[in-house]
């Protein structure tokens, strides 16, 4: 009895250690030029795999320019996203097999943009 609880206390100290060694290796091997939060690998533009129905929504930058983008899996799937004064708050963007439609929305800074895959197949929206 008195021995399983001091294993445990040894164990759950050991186990302290542990997640001490972890958080410290974490925090050294930051790098220093993690691209910000919200592109993902520093992408505007970077959905994950999206499947039969899958949506994905982006709240554009302010940056008003051309934001071109294209299916990882079929390269002949191009289109951009275009942020200019004065335009839209929304857009919705429609995925098939294999064209994104329309291939050019223009929207405002800070708009939310969603793509809908209305295919069969997977695709993604993934900055060039
Ligand atoms: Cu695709």
């Amino acid at each position: 009895m008195l021995q399983s609880a001091k294993s445990r206390r040894l164990l759950s100290a050991a186990f302290v250690v542990l997640i001490a060694s972890f958080a410290i290796g974490c925090s050294s091997n930051d790098e220093p030029n993690s691209p910000p939060s919200g592109g993902g690998g520093g992408l505007e533009l970077n959905s994950p795999n999206l499947g039969p129905a899958a949506v994905y929504a982006h709240t554009m930058p302010a940056t008003l320019t051309t934001y071109n983008y294209h299916c990882k899996i079929h390269s002949s799937m191009t289109a951009s996203v275009i942020v200019a004064t004065g335009g839209a708050a929304t857009a919705s963007v429609s995925i098939t097999d294999n064209a994104f439609n329309p291939t050019s929305v223009t929207v405002g800074p800070g708009a939310v943009v969603t793509w809908t895959n209305n295919g069969g197949n997977t695709h993604t929206v993934t900055s060039n």
